[in-house]
């Protein structure tokens, strides 16, 4: 089913002077409402009039997490506050985290576009469908819920943890359909098996996965274990959430809601546009955001659009899996933790040398994460009881700033290996096939 086959099959001409239509009235807006982008348009000596059309979007400004950062907290706002209903952070890195704001019809599109997303992988209002993305700050659990509403489906907010009362409610609710992160679909899959229940036994036949990269290969395992099928959902919270781009049954690609989010391909080191079909940094233009807009948001994200039309009927322009990030974050259980941020709480210990390593792996399909840290010489004893308090003051302040939990591990002085030139702060042990 397509949700709203107008915007979704437009013929790409039509598109694009929708588009061209948005990205002026857009430009205007941001101009005249955020001085951030005023000061740089003029800098570059652009005027809003100078926006004519779509292919016009090339001479505007760039904009990245960093300037976000530096505007902190509602610097990039356009809406008044009183217009602001909602508000959304992503986690930060060693300074401030990323916020974002909505407005009421900000939210009405993020529902209409995830609701684009459920119809594209079959759901319907007849479907019981668990959100097992963390419900919060992060824009997973929300955004997917309020789209399952919107549909008209019924929504269980099941959030993430308690997976065995998850995998009772799955089975006695018949629940036929799951958003959350692949790596928990996979673990999902086991705590079914340990329990003993029979795939047979439940009715799940769609999943939702996204918020961290997968793979063809991943996606087989968990459609043949869970006895769905696995489509892909893509977003950000600076451009709005999850429902930014989703695979439609095709299963080959998945479509951009471009009439709302304009994407680019650019070369992430000469910043110039890509042709077509190339791999490089995607960049998204918010077109009808109010709250937050955004101009050629730089997502970090490594992947290509694709040419051609899709078998589905659809004409939005897809992508292709996100292939990996163009900057050092890591993606642990769907949160993005950056090595700066364990560094920064490590330092701001005196305990600690500002030696440590990050060893990621996957132990039964989910993501771990240990810290191990040298501690000064000077406080490194055999007082057992001092030690372990040690090590849970600083798994206390990790949890806190990464929002996920670290298995700290305390080395001893001159344990941890030095590295001549750049150091190798991240073992990242789980293997993308
Ligand atoms: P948070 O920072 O709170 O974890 P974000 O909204 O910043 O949440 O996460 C967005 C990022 O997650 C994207 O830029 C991308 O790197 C990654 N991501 C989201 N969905 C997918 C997906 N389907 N495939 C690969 N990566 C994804
Ligand atoms: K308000
Ligand atoms: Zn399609």
């Amino acid at each position: 089913m397509i949700w709203n086959p107008n915007k979704e099959c437009m013929p790409r001409e039509q598109l694009r002077e929708l588009q061209g239509k948005r990205l002026q009235k857009l430009v205007a807006y941001v101009y005249h409402n955020v001085p951030f982008y005023r000061h740089k348009m003029q800098e570059m000596d652009l005027m809003p009039e100078d926006i004519r059309s779509i292919d016009d979007i090339v001479k505007l400004p760039f904009t990245t997490k960093q300037d976000l950062r530096d505007n902190y907290p509602y610097g990039l706002m356009a809406a008044p506050k009183s217009e602001v209903v909602r508000v959304h952070a992503s986690s930060g890195t060693t300074g401030n985290p990323t916020i974002v704001g909505y407005t009421r019809k900000d939210l009405a599109i993020w529902s209409e576009v995830m609701s684009r997303c459920l119809s594209a992988y079959g759901v319907t209002r007849e479907d019981t469908f668990s959100v097992s993305y963390g419900y919060g700050l992060f824009t997973g659990g929300l955004g997917a819920h309020y789209g399952v509403e919107n549909l008209g489906a019924t929504v269980i907010p099941a959030s993430t943890g308690n997976t065995e009362k998850h995998v009772r409610l799955i089975r006695d609710l018949k629940i036929t359909g799951i958003a959350c992160t692949p790596s928990y679909a996979l673990y999902l899959a086991e705590t079914v098996d340990k329990m003993g229940i029979n795939k047979n036994d439940l009715s799940l036949r769609i999943g939702a996965f996204g918020a961290e990269p997968w793979t063809e290969h991943m996606r087989q395992e968990i459609q043949e274990r869970l006895g769905l099928k696995g489509y892909n959902l893509y977003g950000l919270s600076e451009i709005m959430g999850p429902g930014v781009s989703c695979e439609c049954e095709a299963q080959h690609g998945s479509h951009i809601h471009e009439d709302h989010f304009y994407p680019e391909i650019i070369d992430p080191v000469t910043l110039e546009p890509l042709p077509i079909g190339e791999q490089g940094e995607l960049v998204f233009t918010t077109l009808t955001k109010e709250g937050m807009p955004l101009l050629r948001y730089r997502t970090k994200d490594l992947t290509s659009l694709m040419p051609g039309e899709c078998a589905c009927g659809r004409t939005s322009v897809r992508m292709t899996p996100i292939m990996g990030r163009s900057d050092d974050m890591l993606i642990i259980r769907g949160i993005n933790v950056f090595p700066s941020q364990v560094e920064s709480v490590i330092l701001s210990m005196k305990e600690f040398e500002p030696r440590y390593m990050l060893v990621v792996d996957r132990v039964n399909n989910l993501d771990t994460l240990q810290v191990q840290v040298e501690v000064r010489r000077d406080y490194f004893n055999d007082d057992i009881g001092g030690m372990l308090a040690l090590r849970k003051q600083l798994a206390d302040k990790l949890k806190s700033v990464l929002s996920i939990s670290a298995d700290v591990k305390l080395m001893e002085p001159n344990s941890i290996q030095r590295s001549q030139g750049k150091s190798q702060r991240v073992i990242d042990k789980r293997v993308l096939v």
